[in-house]
């Protein structure tokens, strides 16, 4: 699916702004609202999550569906054009009317959607209504807690408190999940033009022969024509054309991208003498090769983290300023990549990490899968056919950036206590994401602190990503017999012959809380826990990457285990480096990119 950009063929038009507002039930709203005018609305921005944007804690707990409204006019211009409706993410689940006319729903809180308005464009003023669904639950992804088998936040598996609360009290969602559950229009609402004609996706698959760049390519359009190809490099100088549908174009001693050394090319592809769009992509290779990860031939380490899309006041919703700040702090770090931990992040981040060298792992949301053994997540959950739908829709959307190196299709799913069961839902969802890519990218999950003797599907994987928390939710405050209890996992690992990373582990942190002996909770814990793990992790030559949980601090549901949100962050939640920071900075501004564990 193509960004909306604004171009001599295509205009764009940016619906974002304070829009009315007001909340509504839990089950169902009053369609009749988008008849006319909201009854009661409050000011809400779009876009962000509207969780913290006012002080009512009925908001930030809201349970159910909102509805937002604006309204807007048309151009004269576009007429004799195709009218389109795009929303960069409405979480989880949108109905969406424009005046009296029901243009249809989308369910998923990350990922693009669009409708085509063309028959509307009368001119004069339009009402658009989009109610949002922030529900979560067993049909959901990410995964809500469902009868309370959840194992984060407040409420152990079993318990009967949920039902009771949820029969006698205000409804709430649980999430299965240790972020908060914000919600609302968080990603850009535009209006967009193409011409009648037109440009429906573009693919690009980069290649190398040599000292040169092979670039394939496929344009898919609307109508039938001459489409004309012109590869332009970062200079604006054409280094290569093609005309054809599909195509090859040999770039002649082209330039790499890199991590931290990013080259991007464009590809500006004409569509008869009406349409024009440009992509942007980069010269690189991605391959597993025995227990190495390469880019363009060479053995990467991941240095990085899991991160969050979450910050005061936006919550979820696109911060730009937050993204420009996050890439310069991970420089600063000395880190070269991250996780987009639980889900899709805005397709500006993406656009960033490929200009600025930030190497991504790309995830689904497809977090929560796991009821900690209580109950076998894969009969109980009914989630199989959207988790199919938010890989092939987030590898459509993300396909050709240059930043993404590899694809995860879950966070932490229950790999243990039903292997056979995991194994056959997870092998077909792993061949579809390959099938999906054009490019051939390796495929993960992540998996969950567990039995890994018993977890057959992690090891099926391209790379075996794990979290392990030894030191903190087991062998807490224990740095000893946590570096054994790596040891020992490493040693399990050394046989599969797979490239091994940790993508999440790390400790509770409050900052301001010093000790002398460094014992959890304490700024030396945090940093003593990392400096005596990754002395392991360096022992193993299979071992080629370290993501640490997490970026920053970050807001979670309530819960005895959460002291105003998650504090793993080697960053507060206004990005302010806590001690473990400090290590990490020497760390790996000491490691590089390639060849670390040559
Ligand atoms: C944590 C992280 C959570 O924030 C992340 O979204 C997923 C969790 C650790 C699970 N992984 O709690 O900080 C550890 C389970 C051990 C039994």
């Amino acid at each position: 699916m193509l960004y909306p950009k604004m171009n001599r063929s295509r205009m764009v038009f940016d619906l974002g702004g304070v829009w009315d507002f007001q909340t509504a039930g839990a089950d169902s709203w009053p369609h009749e609202w988008a008849q006319g005018p909201l009854p009661a609305p409050m000011t809400m921005a779009v876009p962000a999550s509207y969780n913290d944007q006012k002080d009512d804690v009925n908001l930030r707990a809201h349970y159910g569906w909102a509805v937002y409204q604006r309204t807007f006019s048309i151009p004269e211009q576009v007429t004799g054009q195709r009218l389109w409706l795009r929303f960069g993410a409405v979480t989880h689940a949108a109905q969406v009317w424009i005046d009296d006319h029901y243009l249809g729903e989308h369910k998923g809180g990350f990922l693009p959607f669009e409708f085509e308005l063309t028959d509307y464009t009368m001119s004069g003023e339009h009402r658009l209504t989009v109610a949002v669904d922030n529900r979560v639950d067993f049909s959901t992804l990410p995964v809500g807690n469902e009868g309370g088998v959840a194992f984060f936040g407040s409420d152990n598996p079993g318990i009967p408190s949920i039902e009771l609360a949820k029969t006698r009290c205000r409804p709430q969602n649980r999430p299965n999940f240790d972020f908060f559950n914000y919600a609302g229009i968080t990603r850009p609402v535009v209006l967009y033009t193409t011409p009648w004609d037109y440009i429906k996706d573009i693919t690009v698959i980069p290649g190398v022969d040599g000292d040169n760049g092979i670039v394939d390519y496929a344009v898919e359009t609307r109508g039938r024509g001459e489409v004309r190809v012109t590869i332009l490099d970062q200079g604006g100088r054409a280094v290569g054309f093609a005309t054809g549908a599909k195509g090859r174009i040999t770039i002649l001693n082209a330039k790499r991208w890199n991590p931290g050394a990013p080259y991007l090319y464009r590809a500006e592809v004409a569509f008869q003498d009406d349409d024009l769009y440009e992509v942007s992509f980069g010269i690189r290779t991605v391959k597993v090769e025995g227990d190495k990860f390469l880019i363009n031939g060479r053995p990467f380490y991941f240095k990085g983290f899991g991160k969050h899309e979450d910050s005061f006041f936006h919550g979820r919703g696109l911060d730009q300023c937050l993204n420009v700040k996050d890439v310069s702090l991970m420089r600063w770090l000395g880190a070269n990549s991250f996780r987009t931990s639980h889900y899709p992040y805005a397709e500006e981040m993406y656009d960033l990490c490929d200009r600025e060298g930030i190497v991504v792992i790309d995830e689904v949301p497809a977090v929560g899968i796991n009821a900690g053994g209580a109950q076998n997540p894969y009969e109980v959950m009914r989630i199989k056919g959207h988790h199919g739908d938010v890989i092939r829709d987030m590898i459509a959307r993300d396909k050709n950036h240059p930043c993404v190196v590899m694809w995860s299709i879950a966070n932490e799913p229950d790999t243990e206590h039903f292997p056979q069961a995991a194994y056959d839902y997870f092998k077909p969802l792993y061949d579809l994401a390959h099938a999906c890519d054009p490019q051939g990218r390796p495929v993960t999950l992540v998996c969950c602190q567990n039995d890994y003797t018993k977890d057959i599907i992690t090891r099926a994987m391209d790379v075996c990503c794990v979290n392990r928390y030894y030191g903190w939710y087991n062998l807490s405050g224990d740095l000893d017999a946590a570096c054994d209890a790596w040891n020992t996992e490493l040693d399990f690992w050394a046989g599969t012959g797979k490239p091994v990373m940790v993508t999440e582990y790390g400790a509770d942190t409050y900052p301001g809380v010093h000790n002398a002996n460094g014992e959890m909770f304490s700024e030396e814990y945090q940093a003593d826990y990392y400096s005596r793990i990754n002395a392991e992790l360096d022992k193993r030559p299979f071992f080629v990457g370290e993501q640490v949980w997490n970026f920053a601090d970050f807001a979670t549901i309530q819960g005895p285990m959460r002291v105003d949100g998650n504090k793993k962050g080697l960053l507060t939640r206004d990005r302010r480096p806590k001690l473990a920071a400090h290590y990490f900075r020497k760390r790996w501004h000491g490691i590089p990119d390639f060849g670390y564990k040559a």
